[in-house]
């Protein structure tokens, strides 16, 4: 039997209607996660945490706007909104989450310059967040991820799962997405290509 976990990406207030980064219909999922939270053994979630300042906001970069793309050392970088600034209220959870039964939860996004999009790694794509060592010495081989935004830290968190080797389902139905110049359809097609599961 193969051991399995939910992976619950980035359901804070801040992903939510009303949210500094609100994505579309982001609470409309949460008694769906929950649904799914009661079906499932293992659960972990992921909770973005940037510092004040954090190079992924466009305020920390003069003259530029959210949604506009710069070069960092690790390759392109959109800007963002300050969203999800550690320990404020738009970092918690959804109220309506029902989280307690979660085993780890894994915070990402917290090194001032780089961001972090995957559950596993930095968007340099080499620094780990450790999620794949933990799974792995677990002895848990296959994911089902939900959460938002299906197109930024759910769809990296997912081409990294394949890349570990775990059998990765992302439940599209428990996700809703950013949609900034097409990203959708491009990370669905990549998604797609890479072998991950959209059910
Ligand atoms: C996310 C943009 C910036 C996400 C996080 O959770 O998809 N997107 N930080
Ligand atoms: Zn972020």
């Amino acid at each position: 039997m193969a051991d399995e976990a939910l992976v619950i990406i980035d359901l804070q207030n801040d992903f939510c209607p009303g949210g500094a980064l609100a994505v579309a219909g982001g609470d409309e999922i949460v008694p769906l996660v929950n649904d799914l939270i009661r079906r499932t053994e293992h659960v972990v979630l992921t909770q973005d945490w940037h510092p004040a300042g954090h190079s992924s906001f466009a305020s920390s970069h003069p003259g530029k706007q959210p949604f506009e793309t710069i070069e960092m050392p690790y390759g392109p970088q959109t800007l963002w909104p300050d969203h999800c600034i550690q320990g404020s209220l738009g970092s918690d959870f959804h109220s309506g989450l029902a989280w307690t039964r979660a085993e780890l939860v894994i915070r990402k996004g917290f090194r001032p310059e780089i961001d972090s999009y995957s559950a596993f790694f930095e968007n340099d794509h080499a620094t780990p967040t450790g999620l794949a060592g933990y799974l792995k010495e677990r002895g848990i081989d296959t994911l089902t991820l939900v959460g938002l935004a299906t197109d930024y830290c759910v769809a990296f968190s997912a081409l990294d799962a394949v890349k570990h080797g775990f059998y990765t389902t992302v439940r599209l139905d428990a996700c809703r997405g950013i949609n900034l110049n097409g990203s959708l359809e491009t990370m669905l097609n990549r998604m797609r290509d890479a072998g991950v599961t959209l059910a």
